[in-house]
């Protein structure tokens, strides 16, 4: 709502919202959000960085020389640098798991909070500027010691999961299990304001995505459901079109935004597929059932899959609920 000044009457920053949310959920100590605004500034100094990897930087970007020749840190380590520092810093979590580190890190024992994160997905991306993203979600810490099943879970134990597209626009998309929400990010004031409120998955899909080259190494079930797919398309029978670029996040918040189905199945070669459960699927399917689709590894409820290491590997299908009933009816045929 706007007023005669022409203010937006409501300015909601994310700030705002986690104040908003935290009362009433999780005792309101307040440690739960403070984990979150850590998150959100790590985000904010990634958006900064890959602004900054113009033209001049994009061998920076790729690990190489800068123009003054000058040795510079990959972004995705980067990445992980900043999200490990701001979350130490704030001190509250008892340990992180992140994509770019083999370990976790146990940062206070006493914490009761896990994060694990991907920092900077689909990085191969950043020098042809394609959208890349960070994932994250938070547990709660079960015993008085931090351990392995403090994150081998399920992802249905996530207290919250998130991730940040760093596109067009810098947008973070969060659910605290209650909804989902978008924040897009105004650099002039250096606020993530709410731009997205209860994001629903629209039931019709647009899109669908997926990675063509594999094609020939899906099971002969996919390949029905592809040979299906793409013959709707091409009468008209459903809208639906392929979109891709290979970003996770990119790929994923297209879909959700204007419907779709994505996937990354398990292949010939690789039967797990690529994706990780910890990091990327798992805070994926928990958004995308907040907003009313489903996400599934082709057998399962994606979110009744426990991590068995923390960089399992796991087949990935997630979308709008008539197209996940459709790819599900194929899968089982
Ligand atoms: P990364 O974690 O090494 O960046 O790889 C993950 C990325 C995802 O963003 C994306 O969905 C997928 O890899 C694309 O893989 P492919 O090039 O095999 O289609
Ligand atoms: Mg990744």
């Amino acid at each position: 709502m706007q007023t005669t000044l022409g203010i937006e009457r409501r300015m909601m920053t994310l700030d705002r919202f986690i104040d908003e949310q935290e009362r009433g959920f999780e005792l309101a100590t307040g440690e739960f959000s403070q984990i979150l605004r850590d998150i959100v500034l790590a985000a904010k100094v990634i958006h900064r960085e890959i602004n900054r990897a113009g033209l001049t930087d994009i061998l920076g970007a790729a690990g190489g020389a800068n123009v003054h020749a000058e040795q510079v840190q990959k972004l995705d380590l980067y990445a992980n640098e900043l999200f490990k520092q701001s979350l130490e810093t704030g001190g509250l979590v008892a340990a992180l798991v992140s994509e770019e580190e083999q370990e976790p890190t146990v940062v206070n024992p006493s914490g009761r909070y896990v994060v694990v994160f991907d920092p900077l997905d689909g990085s191969s991306n950043i020098d042809v500027n394609v959208p890349v993203g960070s994932i994250f979600a938070v547990y709660r810490k079960l015993g008085s010691r931090f351990g392995p099943d403090d994150y081998l879970r399920k992802g249905s134990e996530q207290l919250a999961a998130g991730y940040v597209v760093y596109g067009s626009s810098t947008i973070l998309v969060y659910s605290t299990g209650n909804g989902v929400n978008g924040f897009t990010l105004d650099s002039s004031i250096g606020e993530f304001v709410l731009s997205h409120p209860n994001i629903k998955i629209p039931a019709v899909s647009a899109y669908y995505s997926f990675n063509d080259a594999e094609l020939h190494r899906f099971s002969s079930r996919l390949q029905a459901y592809i040979h299906d797919l793409r013959s709707r398309a091409a009468t008209g029978e459903s809208p639906i079109k392929p979109r891709y670029v290979g970003s996770l996040v990119s790929d994923f918040h297209r879909n959700l935004m204007k419907g779709g189905i994505f996937m990354y199945p398990g292949t010939s070669k690789k039967p797990e597929g690529k994706l990780r459960l910890l990091y990327e699927c798992a805070p994926m399917a928990f958004i995308v059932e907040q907003a009313g689709g489903v996400a599934t590894d082709g057998v399962q409820r994606l979110l009744d899959v426990r991590a068995d290491h923390a960089h399992k590997r796991i087949p990935f299908f997630a979308g709008s609920p008539d197209e996940m009933a459709i790819v599900e009816r194929f899968l089982k045929a």
